[in-house]
């Protein structure tokens, strides 16, 4: 087992809908552990750099529209194979599709509003450590 950091963020829909308490406790009795976490409303550079492999697609500009619509609760989360057990926590991007049980098949019914984003491989969970976290920021 390879233990491994990932960015978790509660985007504003589920910020909103008060799911932060529902959310974090997934992640904690699942077992993994809380290494950084602020709450933010993300400046529009920071979204867009964020989604950057989505730029040009169709829904890019609602895309950073809705992230920077409100606070984002934005965390890393550390344990062993945690970038790919995350992304099954979490559930398909279309919420329809995503198996109950996901955060997104329990609680989300609108891919734009699908309530939390997961970095989806190693690379991509280190740009965003970086992009939104100090290392002063989280723990060693
Ligand atoms: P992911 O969040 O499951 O990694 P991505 O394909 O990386 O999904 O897309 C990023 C986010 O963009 C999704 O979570 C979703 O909110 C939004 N999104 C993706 N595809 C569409 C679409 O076809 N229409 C509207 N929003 C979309
Ligand atoms: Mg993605």
């Amino acid at each position: 087992m390879t233990s491994e950091r990932t960015f978790i963020a509660i985007k504003p829909d589920g910020v909103q809908r008060g799911l932060i308490g529902e959310i974090i406790g997934r992640f904690e009795r699942k077992g993994f552990k809380l290494v950084g976490i602020k709450q933010l409303i993300p400046t529009r550079e920071l979204a867009e750099n964020h989604y950057k492999v989505h730029r040009g697609r169709p829904f890019f500009a609602g895309l950073v529209d809705l992230i920077t619509s409100g606070p984002v609760v934005a965390m890393v989360w550390e344990g062993d194979c945690i970038i790919s057990s995350a992304r099954k926590i979490i559930g398909a991007t279309k919420p329809l599709e995503a198996e109950p049980g996901t955060i997104r098949g329990d609680l989300a019914i609108n891919i734009s509003r699908n309530v939390i984003h997961g970095s989806d491989a190693v690379e991509t969970a280190e740009f965003e450590i970086n992009l939104w976290f100090k290392a002063s920021e989280l723990n060693i």
